[in-house]
């Protein structure tokens, strides 16, 4: 019971052995039998898989499946009463099999009728050739490059497995800070191994692209993306790459930004640089995720005004294999951000989502922050870009805009720990980016349930979902509420660093995001400020202009605020904020007295590991609202409200702490 069967903790019973058949012989078709017969062994009554096809004279309504959708009906067949998978493509009865599956784990029945609103749903890997993991708090990387092609780890399978079981139809092997060569022929064929394994279940591979590729592999003197010869050698690396992959799904490219090479080193644009990679892939029906993520030191005046400055100029600009990958809020996966403004301002470019799975800003693996919410939170917002109802899950589906090439990202929170995630509750955060991903309407509350009930005994659930549904906001409580972003400490991002502020640039120092001072506290992205509402459709950017219209938990991000500003909750906002901190405690506290009353219905060793995570996650919470309070009032002078606790220790010795090996820095 150590956590490695993530949501597939199927029986231990073997299946009569007819009770599962499945029309046709594929590699695909075969994987998608062989997991409903393991995990549905004592099911009563015949499983049919098939594909439409097969079971034309049903006269089945398929027509919406496209190739990825399934079916799941009570049917005769043959005179027999059968439970019929199916869908147009060997996919589509693969991802059927797996939601007949969830359905039975789940204790739902009937027909069931499914097909995924977004067109890519892939985890990006930050996993470095040496086994490091960027921002991994799960162990080391999955991927055993040294001992690949040769060495299959078994475990491949079941990272497959559990995508599938998802719906994640694509993955990217390796980090975005990506190195050339991974790109040389040694590391394409470990990744064309990999490629062989996940292809029976619907998994592409994708590659990080070093833009400078040609120059440290190719000998070439330049990178410049204008430049033929430059071209030239991306297609002959592409073609090679298709040789070994022949599904190989593209590139995705971060760059110029935080030290990236990119076009903009030859004064080319990121379109430039994107349209000639999507030229070298597009004989093969490759694409290439271009990220807005563009964080370089152009544009001082506000950091969160850059990618939008960037790339809405360059809307309708990119060739149509192009999607351009953007992070949910504008600076960096902060545990709450206002949407992108790029969502809905490039109406004729796909965009992409990208959220964090791994939590780098959410308390690493031990803090249990269930991300359902910030995902839904996201989706939901409405971007006004055609009128009200224009939701940023419109945008990602296509659906806004009529755009066929649609996608979600994740940054993966996988390593190689024995429950993958480096805790039981991040599990749920994966299950809940794939499901999400299928299907962006589906809501928070209904995939913590689903994901609860396949991992815990029945008892559980209901104190497992209720710890969920509430945890993500309490890092937000004790992180800094109101919209205070990027107040953490420096390089790791462990614990809290507010007064960081001797930092070479600018907007690395915490002090630049808050902008406290005697007066007040928050960033002014008003007119009177950097004007960054003013990247929001307008009647997005009106609301977010005043304070009294913006939502109270992005006001600090659009406005500095007087310390005896009157809040909603009829307190100052000193002591709203004070509140904050202390409700963020307080939820930790509350998930540890309800972790201790499911003792008896957890198995040992998963309860043992989240209790003591829980308790680290108390004294991290505490640690934060002490040492944030402590610089506030060391700001503000103010005193603390009646009978609130004062920080035990002062400023200097928070000041003074110091994690040189805390886990998951770049290198
Ligand atoms: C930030 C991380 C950094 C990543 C960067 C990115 O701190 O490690 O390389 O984002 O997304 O969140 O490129």
């Amino acid at each position: 019971e150590d956590g490695y069967d993530l949501w597939m903790r199927y029986p231990a019973t073997t299946i009569a052995p007819d009770s599962v058949s499945v029309r046709g012989d594929t590699p695909m078709l075969r994987v998608a039998a062989a997991e409903v017969r393991r995990a549905l062994p004592a099911q009563a009554g015949a499983i049919v898989l098939a594909r439409t096809a097969e079971v034309a004279d049903l006269k089945l309504p398929t027509a919406t499946l496209g190739d990825e959708g399934y079916l799941i009906r009570a049917v005769r067949l043959n005179g027999r009463p059968v439970t019929l998978v199916t869908g147009n493509t060997d996919r589509g009865v693969l991802y059927g099999a797996f939601a007949l599956i969830r359905q039975r784990a789940t204790g739902a029945a009937g027909d069931l009728t499914s097909a995924p609103r977004v067109k890519l749903r892939v985890l990006n890997h930050w996993d470095n050739l040496d086994g490091v993991v960027e921002r991994g708090y799960a162990g080391r990387s999955l991927w055993d490059w040294w001992t690949l092609p040769d060495y299959k780890d078994p475990r491949y399978v079941d990272y497959a497995r559990a995508n599938a079981s998802l719906g994640i139809n694509g993955t990217v092997l390796n980090n975005v800070n990506a190195k050339a060569e991974s790109l040389s022929p040694r590391y394409i064929a470990k990744a064309a191994a990999l490629a062989d394994i996940f292809r029976p279940y619907g998994i592409r591979v994708y590659l990080s692209a070093r833009f400078s590729a040609p120059i440290e592999l190719g000998g070439l003197k330049t990178a410049d993306p204008l430049d033929p010869q430059v071209a030239a050698w991306w297609r002959a690396k592409a073609d090679e790459i298709y040789r070994a992959i022949p599904d190989f799904g593209g590139f995705l490219v971060k760059a110029n930004s935080e030290g990236q090479p990119g076009p903009r080193d030859y004064h080319r644009t990121h379109a430039d640089g994107a349209n000639m990679l999507a030229a070298a892939v597009a004989p093969h029906d490759g694409i290439v995720m271009w990220r807005a993520f563009v964080y370089a030191d152009t544009d001082p005046d506000d950091r969160a005004k850059q990618a939008y400055t960037e790339f809405k100029p360059l809307d309708g600009r990119f060739a149509k294999n192009v999607i351009v990958q953007v992070k949910n809020g504008a600076i960096d996966f902060q545990p709450r951000e206002p949407f992108h403004p790029l969502f809905g301002a490039m109406p004729k470019t796909p965009l992409m989502m990208e959220f964090q799975i791994t939590k780098e800003y959410l308390g690493f693996a031990t803090h249990l922050a269930y991300l359902g919410p910030l995902f839904a939170e996201t989706l939901a917002s409405d971007t006004f870009a055609k009128g009200a109802g224009s939701t940023v899950a419109k945008v990602v589906d296509g659906s806004l805009e009529g755009h066929t090439l649609t996608g979600i990202a994740g940054v993966a929170n996988i390593g190689d720990d024995r429950d993958w995630t480096g805790s039981t509750f991040n599990q749920a955060n994966w299950y809940a980016f794939g499901r999400m991903a299928w299907d962006p309407s589906l809501s928070a509350e209904t995939v913590a349930r689903e994901w609860a009930a396949q991992t815990f005994a029945p008892a559980a659930v209901a104190p497992a979902v209720a710890m969920m549904m509430g945890s993500r906001e309490a890092v937000v409580d004790y992180t800094g509420a109101l919209g205070l972003a990027h107040v953490m400490a420096t390089g790791h991002h462990y614990g809290p660093g507010p007064w960081v502020s001797d930092l070479k640039r600018p907007e690395w120092n915490p002090v630049y995001y808050h902008k406290a001072d005697k007066r007040g506290i928050g960033f002014d992205r008003t007119k009177s400020g950097s004007n960054a509402v003013a990247q929001y459709a307008p009647p997005v950017a009106a609301k977010f202009a005043d304070p009294a219209t913006t939502p109270p938990g992005e006001l600090l991000w659009f406005h500095h605020v007087a310390w005896d500003r009157r809040m909603p909750s009829g307190r100052t906002l000193w002591a709203d904020l004070v509140g904050h901190y202390d409700a963020g405690v307080a939820y930790v506290v509350g998930m540890r007295t309800r972790w201790d009353t499911v003792k008896p219905v957890v198995d040992a060793e998963r309860w043992q590991k989240t209790a003591s995570f829980l308790a680290v996650q108390q004294r991290e919470a505490q640690w934060w609202r002490d040492a944030s309070l402590a610089y506030w009032m060391s700001v503000n002078g103010l005193p603390l409200p009646a009978g609130v606790a004062p920080p035990p220790h002062d400023l200097n010795w928070y000041k003074a702490l110091s994690f040189p090996y805390a886990p998951g820095n770049p290198q």
